[in-house]
């Protein structure tokens, strides 16, 4: 056996997306043959795995990228087909809530089709005794929760299209283990974050916002629900679970959290103090508003520099059902897979602020230089 056919290969969908990048690097790192698939996008839309790319016809390169999309079974059979994979991690998803409230009908394709046109794919080219499934399943399933914390047994109670698309994949994930005796394994996984996460997701607009603003290229950064409270972990950590999952005697389901909890405000709180911003919040509710009262902010701008609030909600960031609250109980997998989160809350929310200042200053080195910069961001 030639040193390229003894290599485990793994195939991952969403390799573009935060989780993708991590889980590439973290598999490249053990040894293994990645393939990605990517769906077609006018621009590149690689920036998260640059650093990983090399020239295929390079001797000895192990990451591979496919084009193939989620909503297209002829593809996602081609791709398999082709690669044989060991694992498929498929990460690919309509990942933001809110959005889903928009394009309900695309999410439901995506997420929960998607799940199922790939676990088609390993069951009907016979690949069901060498092919390993994780389903990236979501702490979005508990909704609107009735135990707290949510571990592997706490029902279900979706609150979004999102969350409704990603339960039938959970399930059908179960079935076809169940059904045709596929290694196939869901991580519920509570939300996790990094510098490379999505600039819509809360967390990345709360740092990349509170960022600009120290440094005079935002005035005021807009906000929903200010009282959501998550479990947040770094997704550094999360990915090695995914793997871990697919490494034991018997596939199973795992929850992955930290079991520490702070609301949107907290997050907000936390991020201005490592920024050495100090923040006074007034009023409640829709008319809640954070004024930055230290240092002193720079004079001569709109909001912020004269009594102007930093942080406003916009009750447009509301969604039709809202997620009040998670946190996470991931004994389960401390103890079946030995996995621990390493970066606690602090942590997380230094390394993504201090990536974000310093996005900023090269933002604002731009500026000076006369290059127009795009901050558009809903
Ligand atoms: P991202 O939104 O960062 O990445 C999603 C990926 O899916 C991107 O690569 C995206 O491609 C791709 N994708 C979307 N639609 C399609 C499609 N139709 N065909 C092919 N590819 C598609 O998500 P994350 O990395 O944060 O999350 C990874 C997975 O884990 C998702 O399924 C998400 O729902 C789930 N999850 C995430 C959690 C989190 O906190 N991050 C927690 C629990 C579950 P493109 O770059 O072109 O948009
Ligand atoms: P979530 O993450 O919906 O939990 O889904 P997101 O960061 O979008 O929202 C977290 C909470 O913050 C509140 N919120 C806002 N959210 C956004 N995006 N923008 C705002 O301005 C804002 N203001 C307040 C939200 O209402 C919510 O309560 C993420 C995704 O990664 C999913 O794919 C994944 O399944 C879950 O985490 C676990």
């Amino acid at each position: 056996m030639n040193e390229r056919a003894s290599l485990k290969k793994a195939l991952i969908t969403g390799i573009t997306g935060q989780d993708g990048a991590y889980l590439a690097e973290f598999l490249l790192g053990k040894g293994y043959e990645v393939h990605g698939i990517k769906r077609r996008t006018s621009l590149f839309n690689t920036q998260r795995i640059d650093h990983l790319y090399r020239d295929p016809h390079e001797p000895g390169v192990r990451f591979f990228l496919h084009h193939g999309d989620m909503t297209d079974s002829s593809s996602l059979m081609h791709i398999i087909e082709k690669v044989q994979p060991d694992e498929i991690y498929n990460l690919a998803a309509q990942s933001h809530v809110a959005v889903s409230f928009e394009e309900p009908e695309y999410t439901a394709n995506a997420d929960a089709l998607g799940t199922l046109r790939i676990l088609e794919a390993i069951r009907t080219l016979g690949l069901k005794d060498k092919t390993r499934f994780y389903q990236a399943s979501t702490s979005e399933l508990f909704g609107k929760v009735r135990e707290i914390p949510q571990k592997e047994t706490t029902p279900f109670y979706p609150r979004s299209p999102y969350a409704a698309a990603k339960l039938y994949a959970y399930w059908i994930t179960i079935n076809y283990r169940e059904a045709y005796g596929l290694y196939a394994c869901n991580g519920i996984l509570f939300n996790h974050e990094s510098p490379i996460r999505g600039e819509t997701f809360v967390t990345r607009k709360i740092t990349r916002g509170l960022a600009r603003i120290k440094l005079g290229l935002q005035d005021c950064l807009y906000l929903g629900n200010l009282d959501a409270k998550r479990d947040w972990g770094h997704a550094r950590d999360y990915v090695e679970a995914m793997w871990l999952m697919l490494q034991q005697p018997e596939p199973d389901d795992f929850v992955i959290a930290t079991g520490s909890q702070y609301s949107v405000r907290d997050f907000v709180n936390a991020v201005a103090h490592e920024l050495g911003m100090e923040l006074e919040w007034r009023g409640s509710g829709r008319e809640e508003k954070a004024y930055w009262l230290n240092p002193p902010p720079p004079s001569g701008r709109g909001a912020g520099g004269e009594g102007q609030p930093i942080v406003a909600v916009d009750p447009r960031y509301f969604r039709p059902a809202e997620v009040e609250t998670l946190l996470g109980d991931a004994s389960k997998a401390r103890e079946r897979l030995g996995w621990r989160p390493r970066v606690p809350f602090d942590q997380l929310v230094k390394e993504m602020a201090q990536a974000d200042l310093k996005e900023a200053q090269r933002e604002q080195l731009m500026r000076a230089h006369g290059h127009a910069v795009s901050n558009r961001l809903e």
